[in-house]
């Protein structure tokens, strides 16, 4: 159970498509921010009244289907991705994203 790749880069300021191609036999779903941020979404999560809510920086896949969301990552840094269906994410389902100030961004 993990994400394909796992880790990726990306430029500051620059929207991406991020595409989630569930290839799997269960539901996933993909959470990006900061790893703090992403964490207080897996709490959420467990709660059963919240169970079904959406954030921007989430989609979810059912078995052989794909879901896709545009997102801009505004300051370089490291975020982090993750699947919070229970348990996947203690199972490795989780990853890496580097954002890397864009020179685009200068001011002088
Ligand atoms: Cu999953």
């Amino acid at each position: 159970m993990r994400f394909t790749p796992s880790n990726w880069n990306v430029n500051a300021g620059e929207t991406v498509l991020i595409t989630l191609d569930n290839q799997g036999q269960i539901d996933h779903e993909l959470v990006i921010g900061k790893e703090k941020e992403i964490l207080a979404h897996a709490k959420e999560m467990l709660s059963p009244s919240k169970k079904g809510h959406q954030h921007t920086n989430e989609i979810s896949a059912k078995p052989g289907k794909q879901a896709s969301f545009k997102w801009t990552f505004k300051e370089a840094g490291q975020y982090a991705m993750a699947c919070f269906e229970p348990g996947h994410y203690e199972a490795g389902m989780k990853g890496v994203i580097q954002v890397i100030a864009s020179h685009q961004n200068h001011r002088h």
